[in-house]
């Protein structure tokens, strides 16, 4: 091999083999097979050949797969064929080498579910919003929420646990949930009536501190899906009811007729199939906020009655929008990508062949719109073999995806560069 080795040949030092080493045997793979890559192709093969290894997306049967596939159309309204269903089709993850523009089209929108996605029947639908920190206590049906000013927001959407798969397949520690890879996150253009206006109807008082929206979906553990977010973020001008998603009314996958659009923070707190709204001047605990959305592990201690520490705002993170591994010819490739951030628009996106010894910079898309991911890409030419590349975003406010992140049991907020294993023939 030309180029590759040239960049990862002998001047690497013993310390970046023991790690590697040490990882792949994590990965349960033995010293000679390791060696054997090593020499053949420096270290990318041998984090190639690692990640290689059969991980638990990887280890699934054809007809396993096919069985999640059919059960994913019973719980579904969209084509579920263009994604990877996980949990017997309970979630979609999105294909990013589908995606080639800035918006996620809906029909590659990813979704997730505690339950069934529900047909909810206007005739039927109202919303109410109650609780001890509102003066005028209401209920407002379709009709009523059309009529209000609305705003468009264009805002990424990312699961807690997007990118829990590689807690496993690069840190080589389980997890559990839903194996989410790359796809557990998508891009969309939202139009709704801001909440704080509704809120600000309602008659919201001084003494609020939280705000909870609870969705219709009864199936979920608790009585409809729940989440709590502080009044700050529920009165910030961009945290939308939302009823329409990239130019359409908003689809029941989605949580027709209306959902929570909150900008930048996990998606468990974009309720769907919205039903209640409740305001309160006491913190509300809830299964939401205190074992399952929440970072339980060594390094983050208890709040309140929260097992560890809740989960709110995202973090920065970039993806090849590639299949996982993905199989390219030896000829030259433009690759790209997303990547975003809650915290400002994205600086820079670096990508590396070598694990992270030598980044260069990739190109990115402009304008970055309110709370959008960014497209970036790169021109690749690889000769044949195995490789990984890793990609690193950083943000205006000069966030940088870290080396690595400390494990938490439920496997949220993975952003440390993924290496994505590419074969070349
Ligand atoms: N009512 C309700 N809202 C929900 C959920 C749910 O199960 N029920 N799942 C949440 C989670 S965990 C995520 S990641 C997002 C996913 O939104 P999407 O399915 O529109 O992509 O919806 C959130 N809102
Ligand atoms: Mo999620």
């Amino acid at each position: 091999m030309t180029a590759l080795r040239a960049c990862t040949g002998p001047e690497r030092d013993a310390e970046d083999v023991a790690r590697l080493w040490q990882f792949a045997r994590q990965r349960g793979m033995d010293r000679e097979r390791f060696e054997a890559a090593l020499s053949d192709g420096g270290l990318p093969a041998a984090l190639a050949a690692c990640m290689d290894l059969a991980g638990p997306a990887e280890q699934r049967t054809d007809e396993e797969v096919s069985d999640d596939m059919r059960s994913a159309a019973e719980n579904w309204f969209k084509d579920t064929s263009p994604f990877v269903a996980h949990d017997n089709g309970r979630c979609l993850e999105a294909r990013l080498e589908h995606m080639q523009g800035v918006i996620t089209p809906t029909n590659l929108f990813f979704v997730r579910n505690n339950s069934v996605s529900l047909d909810v029947e206007l005739d039927n639908w109202q919303l109410s919003i109650e609780g001890d920190a509102v003066t005028e206590p209401m209920t407002l049906n379709y009709t009523d929420i059309l009529t209000l000013p609305s705003r468009t927001v264009v805002a990424y959407l990312d699961c807690a646990g997007n990118q829990r798969a590689m807690f496993d397949l690069v840190n080589g520690e389980s997890t559990e949930g839903t194996q989410w890879r790359t796809g557990g996150v998508s891009n969309g253009e939202w139009v709704g009536t801001p909440l704080r206006d509704v809120l600000t109807m309602a008659g919201i008082s001084d003494e609020a501190v939280c705000v909870m929206l609870v969705g219709l979906d009864t199936e979920s553990p608790e009585e409809g899906f729940r989440s709590v977010i502080p009044v700050e973020k529920a009165m910030h001008p961009d945290t939308l009811l939302a009823y329409a998603l990239n130019g359409e009314v908003l689809p029941r996958d989605h949580g027709f007729p209306l959902r929570a659009l909150v900008p930048g923070w996990v998606g468990s707190t974009n309720v769907k199939w919205l039903g209640r709204i409740e305001v309160s001047s006491k913190p509300i605990w809830t299964r939401n906020n205190t074992t399952s959305y929440v970072l339980i592990g060594d390094e983050y201690p208890p709040e309140g009655e929260a097992q560890g520490q809740i989960t709110h705002c995202q973090v920065i993170k970039s993806a090849l929008a590639l299949p996982w591994p993905a199989d390219l010819r030896a000829e030259p490739h433009r690759l790209h990508g997303y990547a975003h951030s809650p915290d400002g628009p994205i600086a820079k996106v670096e990508w590396s062949l070598d694990s992270g010894t030598k980044w260069h910079e990739a190109t990115l898309h402009s304008p970055q719109v309110q709370y959008s991911w960014a497209r970036f890409e790169f021109a690749w030419d690889p000769a044949p073999g195995s490789y990984t590349i890793m990609t690193r975003a950083t943000d205006e406010a000069g966030n940088s995806q870290p080396e690595a992140i400390p494990f938490n049991e439920k496997g949220y907020l993975f952003n440390q560069p993924v290496p994505h294993p590419i074969r070349v023939t």
